[in-house]
C-alpha cells in the first residue's frame, strides 16, 4: 500500500483545454486566464468610475479593499495511512500565515491595496467537509488540485460557499488553502493555481487553491498566487495608468529590472503606479478613504492594516521619531519588514534610519583593500566587516567580512551553528554559505541573461580545503538555468569549532565574468547561510532580509582604496 510519502510528486502540466491555459508555473503552480483582449462584458458592462472620494482633500488616505474569502479545508483522507486532520493550533498557524501576506501586499502597494479578508474554516471538526482526491481534479500521475467546480458529482468547494450563505459577486478572490498529503512531514512539490477573475466562480471571484503540501507554510504561495489574482484583476480592469503587474511566473519577461526570489513574488511597488490601484474596476476594487491629519499617507486609525493608531505614532506628525525617514518610508523600509518608526536607528549600526541605506540591515557597504591570509583564520585588521546577522539563537548567526586587491575578492564568514552537518554530496542539502552575485546590477533571480553566480562554500574537505560549487544562473533558459562555473581557482579554507564554523576564500575575477574588483568599482551581491540540521528542515537565511533565500535582499559593496 502506498504511503503518503509514496505519492508520486506532482509536476503540473495542465490540461490544455477548456478553459485556455495562458501560463503556468515552472512545475509549481499555474495561473489561468482568458486572454485580455477576448474580455468581453456584454451581460454586464462594467466602467471605470472616477475615485468616488475628493482627490484634491489630502487629508484623506485613499486605498482600495479587495474583499476576499479565505477557506481553509482542514481535512484530507487519501486513505487509512494517509490522513490529515489540522488542529486548531495549526489552523491558527495558516492564518498568521495569510495575514503576514495581506500585510507584504498592503506595504509592497504603497499602502493601497488591502486584502481584506474573511475566513471560512471547513473541515471535519465541525461535521462538515473532507477533501478526497475523488473531489479534486486528477491530471494523471497522481497530480491533484482542488478545483471550484464539482469532480465526483457531489461535492465542490462552490457548493460548500453557497451552502454557508455566501453569493455571486460577494468576494473579489476566493482563496483556498486545504490539507493534502504532507501537511506535517515531509517536502512534497506540488502548487498552488489560480484562475482569473473571468473563470466563473462564485460570479466572477479570482480562485486560487493551495495545498498545504509544504507544511504550513503558506504565506508565500499565498503571496505568489495572490498576485497571480491581482494580476487578472488589473487586466480586467484595463491596467489603469498603464500599470501593469504582467505575468509573475514570467519574471524573464519583464520590461523592468526587478530582484525576484525564487517564488517570483516581485515588488509590485518598483511597477505599479500607486494611484493604479484606485482606479481598479469597483467590482473587485472597493475604493475606502480614511482621516490622514498629518498626510503623511498613514491613517490616522480605522480598519485598514497599518495605522497611525496601530503604530503609536503621532496623526499630527510625518517623522514621529525625528529620524529623517518618514512615518511612511519606514513602512516601506522593506517589504516584508517595516523600520522602527519610533526608533531612530533601528538596526543600531550608528547611523539613523533617515541616514542608513539599509535601516534594517547591519552593513557596510565599504570594502576596503589587502590581501588576506587565506588560512581559516580570521585576524584582527585583516577585513572589513560587511554585514551580521545574529538572531539570538546558539544555532543561528553569521558575520560576514570583505576585502578586495587587484582583480581579487575575498570573503571570510564566522558561523554560528551548533551542529555542523555535512553528511551529503549536494551543496544544498548540507550546511554552506551561499553568496549570489548579480554581476550586472540589473536584478538576480528570474531576469534576463547569464552572469547571475551562486557560489556554495561547505565546510568540509581534506586539508582544510573547503568544498566550493558554482554556478551561472541563466534567466533565458528555463528549463536548464544552472551551469556550472568552473571554480578551481577559488582558494576557500575553513575551520570547525564547537559552536560553529569559519570559512575564508578569494576569488578571482576570471571565475566570475562581468565583475571588475578595482577602486571604485562595485560588487552587488548577496548571502545566505543554510543550517541543515535534520529533514525536513533546511532553512536558509538571508543576512539582509534575515528571512528565508526566496526573499533576499541585494546590496552593493563599494571597493575603495
Ligand atoms: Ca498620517
Ligand atoms: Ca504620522
Ligand atoms: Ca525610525
Ligand atoms: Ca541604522
Amino acid at each position: 500500500m502506498a504511503t503518503c510519502s509514496q505519492i508520486p510528486a506532482i509536476a503540473f502540466e495542465p490540461p490544455t483545454a477548456p478553459p485556455e491555459i495562458v501560463g503556468q508555473g515552472q512545475g509549481a503552480g499555474f495561473f489561468v486566464q482568458t486572454p485580455a483582449n477576448t474580455l468581453e462584458r456584454a451581460a454586464q458592462p462594467r466602467k471605470f468610475t472616477a475615485p468616488l472620494l475628493d482627490v484634491s482633500n489630502t487629508q484623506i488616505a485613499q486605498y482600495v479593499e479587495i474583499p476576499t474569502l479565505c477557506v481553509i479545508y482542514t481535512s484530507y483522507y487519501h486513505h487509512p495511512d494517509c490522513q490529515v486532520q489540522l488542529t486548531d493550533s495549526q489552523v491558527d498557524q495558516v492564518i498568521t500565515e495569510i495575514e503576514q501576506a495581506r500585510s507584504f501586499f498592503w506595504r509592497a502597494s504603497h499602502l493601497k491595496c488591502d486584502m481584506k479578508i474573511d475566513f471560512l474554516i471547513l473541515g471535519d471538526d465541525q461535521g462538515e467537509r473532507t477533501i478526497t482526491p475523488e473531489q479534486m481534479w486528477h491530471w494523471g500521475d497522481g497530480a491533484y488540485w482542488l478545483p471550484f467546480w464539482r469532480c465526483d458529482d457531489v461535492h465542490s468547494v462552490q457548493d460548500d460557499l453557497y451552502d454557508a450563505g455566501i453569493v455571486d459577486g460577494q468576494y473579489a478572490v476566493v482563496l483556498v488553502s486545504y490539507a493534502f498529503v504532507n501537511c506535517n512531514t515531509a517536502y512534497s512539490p506540488i502548487g498552488g493555481g489560480t484562475y482569473g477573475p473571468d473563470m466563473g466562480c462564485m460570479g466572477d471571484a479570482a480562485f486560487i487553491a493551495n495545498p498545504m503540501a509544504w507544511g504550513l507554510e503558506v504565506e508565500g504561495v499565498t503571496e505568489h498566487e495572490y498576485l497571480h489574482a491581482l494580476d487578472g484583476i488589473y487586466q480586467a480592469s484595463g491596467n489603469p495608468l498603464d500599470s501593469n503587474m504582467f505575468h509573475a511566473d514570467h519574471a524573464r519577461d519583464f520590461p523592468y529590472s526587478v530582484d525576484c526570489g525564487q517564488q517570483f513574488n516581485f515588488k509590485i511597488c518598483q511597477i505599479l503606479d500607486p494611484n493604479s490601484w484606485l482606479l481598479l474596476d469597483p467590482a473587485w476594487a472597493e475604493l475606502q478613504g480614511l482621516s490622514d491629519t498629518d498626510e503623511d499617507g498613514i491613517p490616522d486609525m480605522g480598519p485598514a492594516p497599518i495605522t497611525e493608531e496601530l503604530l503609536a505614532t503621532s496623526p499630527n506628525d510625518v517623522d514621529t521619531d525625528d529620524d529623517g525617514l518618514s512615518d511612511f518610508d519606514e513602512m516601506l523600509a522593506s517589504f516584508h519588514d517595516a523600520s522602527d518608526p519610533l526608533v531612530q536607528d533601528t538596526d543600531g549600526d550608528g547611523l539613523v534610519d533617515g541616514n542608513d541605506a539599509h535601516p534594517l540591515w547591519n552593513c557596510n557597504e565599504i570594502v576596503g583593500r589587502g590581501i588576506p591570509i587565506i588560512d581559516g583564520i580570521i585576524s584582527p585588521g585583516e577585513y572589513t566587516q560587511t554585514a551580521v546577522y545574529h538572531a539570538g539563537d546558539p544555532d543561528l548567526g553569521v558575520t560576514v567580512y570583505t576585502r578586495w586587491s587587484e582583480a581579487m575578492f575575498y570573503i571570510a564568514a564566522e558561523v554560528t551553528d551548533e551542529m555542523i552537518s555535512v553528511y551529503y554530496d549536494e551543496p544544498w542539502w548540507v550546511d554552506n554559505l551561499q553568496i549570489r552575485i548579480d554581476a550586472q546590477k540589473d536584478g538576480w533571480a528570474f531576469f534576463h541573461g547569464d552572469q547571475n553566480y551562486r557560489l556554495y562554500i561547505v565546510p568540509r574537505g581534506g586539508l582544510k580545503n573547503a568544498d566550493v560549487f558554482g554556478h551561472n544562473h541563466y534567466q533565458d533558459e528555463p528549463n536548464d538555468p544552472w551551469h556550472p562555473i568552473d571554480t578551481s581557482t577559488v582558494k576557500a579554507k575553513y575551520r570547525q569549532y564547537e559552536d560553529g564554523y569559519v570559512i575564508e576564500l578569494s576569488i578571482p575575477e576570471s571565475v566570475l565574468p562581468g565583475v571588475t574588483f578595482t577602486a571604485g568599482e562595485s560588487i552587488r551581491l548577496t548571502f545566505d547561510v543554510e543550517d541543515y540540521d535534520e529533514w525536513p528542515g533546511w532553512p536558509s537565511y538571508n543576512l539582509m532580509s534575515k528571512l528565508d533565500d526566496d526573499r533576499p535582499g541585494f546590496v552593493s559593496l563599494h571597493l575603495m582604496e
